[in-house]
């Protein structure tokens, strides 16, 4: 190996599992404008058949997360053994309560009960759907809250969300599990009813232990100290999921690892730290990411690689050195024995670990040389287009 990566941090490297969205190979954009590509999926195997290319030349994504009802589709066990014919499996399945005239005021916190019902009976056709993909993960992020002052009762909408909850938690069976989603703003911007870290664990740990927090890398103010949020959630037992993504402004779901690599290293020491990447650990990784301008696949082969390379550097944080620094107070020693860790090159030793486990060295150049891009865009014509979305 080029770099002293130890049997430890390589039996790490080996676990490592990031499932990809399915969203993420369908058209998206901004309010602005949605570009087309060429070879964009059509229906929800396409999807899936985008994704297995990032496993195949990474050998980090073997799961896809779905969206419904983005991805609905009349038999399930098609789409399972599909996902299993292409070397994946379908991973979390994520609820959709903010496209539908009727949840303009809240869904699970609504007012009426009679479009509260709507949306519970929404998550428990998610659940459904879990147990024919035999998906552990129900994913709830929440597009709710108000625009002005005064607008909305903010504790009746949290007691309504509890309850709401309580019905939704109740129907979940066997090893499933949900996890909450929050986010500081957006499409909501004066208050949003799961706003931070702090709601989210409130809501899930009055539900039971089956119930964590998601966690939105791109859904914190500007500023905020992510790795301090990893490390506290993972302390207190409730760190259920990621949602990668980087951003420069609010939630631009870009590429992880692009806008500010140094965060996704101090966000992944701290999951090694708490035991986030043990053969035990509860915590799952996902990207949740829109490519917009980039090509779609070659962008989630990026990003999962992004994610192995800044586990990679933080595996080689030599942390017997940095406890002793600590302890003597030495700032600058400790601070040293961390930055040596992020500014290793671990690129060769990556690559040399890919080629012995039978993988491409260099997974870009792979999939560009495959054709795949090129027989898609030659198959896929006629049918609509994916979108973030449908
Ligand atoms: C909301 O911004 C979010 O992060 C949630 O995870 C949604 O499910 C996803 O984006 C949809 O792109
Ligand atoms: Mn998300
Ligand atoms: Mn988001």
């Amino acid at each position: 190996m080029s770099t002293p990566l130890s049997p430890d941090s390589l039996a790490v490297l080996a676990r490592q599992a990031i499932e990809v969205p399915s969203w993420a190979y369908g058209n998206s954009g901004t309010r602005f404008k949605v570009f087309g590509t060429p070879g964009t999926p059509r229906d929800p195997f396409e999807k899936v058949a985008d994704a297995a290319q990032v496993h195949r030349y990474t050998g980090l994504a073997p799961a896809v997360a779905i969206h419904i009802p983005w991805d609905k589709v009349e038999d399930y066990d098609a789409l399972t053994g599909y996902a299993h014919d292409q070397g994946v499996a379908i991973g979390t399945v994520n609820s959709n309560t903010f496209q539908d005239d009727d949840y303009k005021f809240g869904a699970l916190t609504h007012e009426d009960a009679a479009i509260r019902r709507k949306a519970i009976d929404h998550h428990f056709e998610c659940i459904d759907i879990m147990g024919r993909t035999g998906s552990r993960d129900l994913k709830i992020w929440l597009a709710e809250g108000s625009n002005y002052p005064g607008q909305a009762d903010l504790r009746g909408r949290q007691d309504r969300l509890q309850e709401s909850l309580q019905e939704i938690y109740a129907r979940l069976s066997g090893d499933q599990r949900l996890v909450l989603e929050y986010k500081f703003f957006e499409p909501a911007f004066y208050h949003t009813d799961v706003p931070d870290w702090g709601t989210s664990y409130a809501q899930v740990s009055a539900l039971g232990e089956r119930a964590m927090v998601c966690l939105d890398t791109g859904h914190h103010a500007p500023g905020t100290n992510i790795e301090f949020i990893v490390m506290q959630l993972l302390r207190l037992g409730k760190l259920g999921s990621f949602d990668f993504n980087s951003r420069f402004y609010a939630d631009d779901d870009l590429i992880v690892g692009a806008a500010d690599p140094f965060q996704l290293f101090r966000i992944l020491f701290e999951v090694l730290r708490g035991g986030g990447l043990d053969e035990d650990s509860p915590v799952a990784f996902m990207l949740d990411q829109c490519h917009n301008v980039e090509d779609k696949i070659p962008g989630q082969i990026r990003s999962v690689l992004n994610v192995q390379e800044m586990t990679a550097r933080a595996l080689l944080v030599d942390r017997e050195a940095l406890a002793t620094a600590q302890r003597a107070g030495d700032v600058l020693g400790a601070n040293a024995i961390f930055m040596d860790a992020y500014q290793t090159d671990v690129r060769p030793a990556l690559a040399e670990w890919r080629a012995s486990r039978g993988l491409p060295e260099d997974p870009m150049a792979a999939y560009a040389a495959s054709g795949y891009f090129e027989k898609i865009s030659a198959e896929r014509v006629g049918g609509t287009q994916a979108s973030w979305g449908a």
